[in-house]
């Protein structure tokens, strides 16, 4: 494919005025009528031809005016519909008929039947596989939509906006039509037909109007539902009270669908959904499942405003819409549970993806100034570095100043498709202010690299801070400009209160927030009566690397007493990592790992500490995971040898008190009904932390298995199952419950899902085998893009001893894979790919062997050019 250009952008020489669309569905041979009104673009080249983007389109008929068309006046590829002689000023109307085959698109991008059900995916580019049209997401028009269909089959009848009416139709069928009078990209056209359950709600907006709201999902499976709905009515109130942000129609509508590429749509007024962030109930989901389902859901909501109403120009401004609202579902997720708790989830997340992106191959800035295949920069980096870029503007403006920009953006730019630059112009024109350094976090990829010392003079009672910025290369962008980078910052001193500088030099520091804006600066705190402890990046308030080498015992005393509870799970990530790289090193060298009296002791001290939340100690006892140690080793890895120097530091901390761990498995079992509420699940978590550890100490798989045979919820039951599969993978324990778990749930496929992916995540050079020998499994199905990722998907991402098989059979698997899923379905092959995104950073045999597979990928025939985006790419 062709690399299209951020500054060729151009405007369109037509305005689309009004979409009229009429399908006749049916499951080979569905009939779309697209009447489309056009006028020229005042001031466009009047002799210009009128260009429709199609995708493996047939046309049938094409009217100009409700004539047939002069057939010199148009040509027609299944990729393009040009015609030309066009009306230099006055409308025109011009109807394309096309025939498509929703049962053969096994892409599930455009119109596809998947399960009986017909569903659209448009975005980023799926409306052009329905009609010829100006797909792209600057031409906004107004949508009239009939649906013609078996009335047996397709009951349901749905697309976006208000519903205007509907009847029989003779033969059977019958029809339904929809208008939505908000001027929308195609990108969010949707269109839903089948035969579905429905659960019924109201939310009355805060200038008083009823919203019908309304979620399909399969027959019997509605009470699942009801946590979806309570999140939707939340998010909605959510919005209301925090960005002032309304609902503007009278139904708001989500389907859920079994065969989805990705998570869900926001399709305007009519959100499709994967089911898995929709189906809930003690019985199947996890609490993980229950917040997922929470911010997706709150997510799509969201996009109402943060996409539909304001959309984007093009496709380079994705994050304008993507990172914004990942932003607002954090917000909104710190607001329903513990912000800080939440706050530790996101950086772990954005660690452990983001930041290996922007350290390989695939980097790009969060703003791309350039691509070949669009689906492939739905990236961590343009989601979750977009977001951190938004808290970033929070951080620096503080609330108000946040809040007025907001404002002025949706009163400057509602109904508009806009870019980053509009975006950031709204922040500055509200405050006052010149971003134009801060803008670089759009544009320079890498994850800034940020070096410090201190330094404390007990004479003059003044501490001093050496901080040096360092954007490392990324591809295309060898060389960089200093950024800003907001730091929050407190000085810990020993009682645990606070220092107050009589004065601060060498930085610019509003409230508790360092603006590091100099490729190096010296900052001196004056009035400091005793040497202060840093605790540096609070609240992860940029997204940077910190080389700081701090002593064991200040990271202990920050971990112990920082007021700010994600600092001090900081700290102690700050204090695991060290240990484990060491670890890792010294197993690499067949040398004894050491381990750390300090690390374990202050672990278990926050673990006993009945006065801190439950989920947090949860997430202060997990070590940081063996991708984030290699990620700090930087290069040459060795995942085995992280895996053993890993397993040692564990199991000195399993062993160092077992009698805690025991205490607090017995201590937080959640009693009586479940609910998915924040303050159980953080029971469960710590819980089910405690009996990972116990697993080590014990070294029986007993205990994990009265916990299998006595957990009555989905929480329990899947920690207890993955404790007996990853520490006694052979114990016939473990394989009892294994069936156990299948037999009772076989026939609900978001919980076979769960089964796959704890077996693929077995540790060691047997999970090969293990996964081919699943995908032969009855359960196994390929055509199912949720199970492809449970099984192959997992293995490749999260099962790195697995995977990175010395011998390099883990990646010729992979390779088969992705040439076997690709000519199906690009998109999902592509995505997998990205789990080698790191592969330069093994050692070399194990790359030697990466590379080959990627080689064997590259020479495949006819890739996908999703696909061979990803491996060129990779391969640079
Ligand atoms: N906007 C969609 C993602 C579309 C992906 C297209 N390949 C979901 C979301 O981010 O809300
Ligand atoms: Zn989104």
């Amino acid at each position: 494919g062709r690399i299209i250009h951020l500054a060729d952008y151009r405007q369109t020489d037509f305005v689309l005025e009004r979409v009229d669309l009429t399908f006749e569905l049916d499951p080979t041979e569905t009939k779309v009528e697209a009447r489309l009104i056009f006028h020229r673009r005042e001031g466009a080249d009047p002799s210009a031809p009128l260009v429709l983007d199609g995708d493996e389109l047939v046309m049938t008929s094409l009217l100009f005016d409700q004539m047939e068309m002069d057939k010199a006046r148009y040509d027609a590829t299944p990729e393009s519909l040009t015609i030309r002689d066009l009306p230099a000023s006055e409308p025109f109307e011009i109807t394309v008929t096309t025939m498509i085959n929703p049962e053969a698109n096994t892409q599930l991008m455009g119109l596809y039947r998947a399960n009986g059900v017909y569903c659209t995916q448009c975005e980023a580019e799926g409306f052009r596989r329905i009609t010829y049209f100006p797909d792209r997401p600057d031409v906004l028009a107004v949508y009239t939509v009939n649906i013609i269909a078996d009335k047996a089959s397709c009951p349901l009848l749905l697309s976006n906006g208000n519903f205007l009416g509907g009847a029989g139709y003779g033969e059977g069928k019958h029809f339904a039509a929809w208008f939505d009078p908000h001027p929308k990209p195609s990108y969010l056209f949707a269109l839903v037909a089948g035969d579905l359950g429905v659960v019924e709600d109201t939310f009355t907006t805060m200038s008083g109007r009823e919203v019908a709201l309304k979620i399909y999902v399969e027959h019997g499976k509605e009470p699942r539902a009801a946590y979806a709905m309570d999140a939707l009515k939340r998010s909605m109130k959510w919005d209301e009270e925090v960005f002032g942000r309304e609902y503007d129609l009278d139904i708001f509508m989500i389907v859920a669908v079994s065969d989805f590429n990705m998570g869900a749509m926001e399709n305007k007024g009519l959100n499709v959904f994967n089911d898995k962030y929709v189906l809930a109930d003690p019985e199947i989901a996890t609490d993980q499942d229950y917040a997922n389902i929470e911010a997706i859901i709150a997510h799509e909501y969201f996009h109402n405003w943060t996409g539909n109403r304001v959309t984007c120009r093009d496709w380079f401004q994705l994050c304008l819409k993507e990172g914004l609202t990942v932003y607002r579902d954090h917000e909104f997720s710190a607001d329903q549970r513990s912000r800080a708790v939440k706050r530790i989830a996101e950086v772990r997340h954005l660690k452990s993806e983001q930041f290996p992106e922007d350290a390989g191959p695939l980097a790009h800035p969060v703003r791309p100034t350039k691509y070949r295949e669009i689906n492939n920069f739905y990236t961590t980096t343009v989601y979750e570095k977009g977001s951190e870029v938004t808290r970033m503007i929070a951080t620096i403006l503080g609330k108000d100043g946040f809040k007025k920009g907001m404002d002025l953006y949706f009163e400057r730019h509602d109904g508009d498709a806009a870019t980053i630059e509009d975006f950031v112009k709204c922040f500055e024109d509200a405050n006052g202010v010149d971003l134009s350094q801060f803008s670089l976090w759009y544009n320079q990829a890498g994850t800034p690299l940020v070096s410090v010392s201190s330094a404390y003079d007990q004479g003059k009672g003044e501490f001093t801070l050496s901080l040096e910025q360092m954007i490392p290369p990324t591809p295309g962008q060898s060389v960089k400009e200093p950024m800003h980078i907001p730091l929050r910052f407190g000085l810990l001193l020993t009682d645990g209160s606070e220092a107050n500088p009589t004065a601060v030099s060498g930085a610019d520091v509003t409230g508790d927030v360092l603006h590091l804006t100099e490729r190096r600066q010296t900052v001196t705190f004056s009035g400091i009566a005793s040497r202060p402890v840093v605790s540096l990046n609070r609240g992860f308030s940029a997204p940077v690397n910190l080389h700081f080498e701090q002593a064991a015992a200040d990271l202990a005393h920050i971990a112990r007493h920082d007021g700010d509870l994600f600092a001090r799970w900081q700290a102690l990530n700050d204090l695991a990592l060290p240990t484990l790289v060491d670890a890792a090193r010294k197993a690499r060298a067949g040398e004894p790992v050491e381990t750390s009296d300090v690390l374990a002791d202050t672990l278990i001290a926050i673990a006993a500490d009945e006065s801190l939340e439950p989920a947090f100690r949860a997430q202060a006892l997990a070590l940081p995971s063996e991708s984030d140690i290699a990620r700090e080793l930087g290069s040459n890895n060795d995942p085995d040898a992280i895996r053993t120097g890993r397993e040692a530091v564990l199991a000195f901390v399993a062993n160092r008190d077992p009698a805690v761990f025991a205490a607090l498995f017995a201590g937080h079992r959640t009693e009586g009904a479940f609910t998915p509420d924040a303050s159980g699940a953080g029971h469960r978590a710590l819980r089910n932390a405690a009996l990972a550890y116990l697993a080590v100490s014990d070294g029986t798989p007993a205990r994990a298995a009265e916990a299998f045979a006595s957990a009555d919820n989905m929480t329990d039951l899947s920690a207890a199952l993955t404790v007996l599969a990853h520490r006694f993978p052979d114990a016939p324990e473990t394989a009892k419950a294994l069936e156990a778990f299948r037999a009772r749930f076989a026939d609900n496929a978001l919980v076979i899902d769960k089964w796959f992916s704890i077996q693929s995540t077995i540790p060691g050079d047997g999970a090969l085998e293990r996964v081919k020998a699943l995908m032969e499994s009855p359960l196994f199905n390929k055509a199912n893009p949720n199970r492809v990722r449970a099984l192959v998907g997992t293995f490749a991402f999260s099962n790195p001893t697995g995977f990175n098989r010395a011998d390099g059979a883990g990646y010729r698997f992979l390779a088969d894979q992705i040439l076997e899923i690709d000519p199906k379905n690009p998109q999902l092959a592509a995505r997998i790919l990205t789990s080698m995104r790191s592969w330069r950073a093994l050692e070399e045999v194990r790359s030697d062997h990466a590379r080959n597979a990627l080689r064997a990928i590259a020479a495949g025939e006819k890739l996908s050019s999703d696909v061979s985006d990803i491996v060129e790419r990779m391969l640079k």
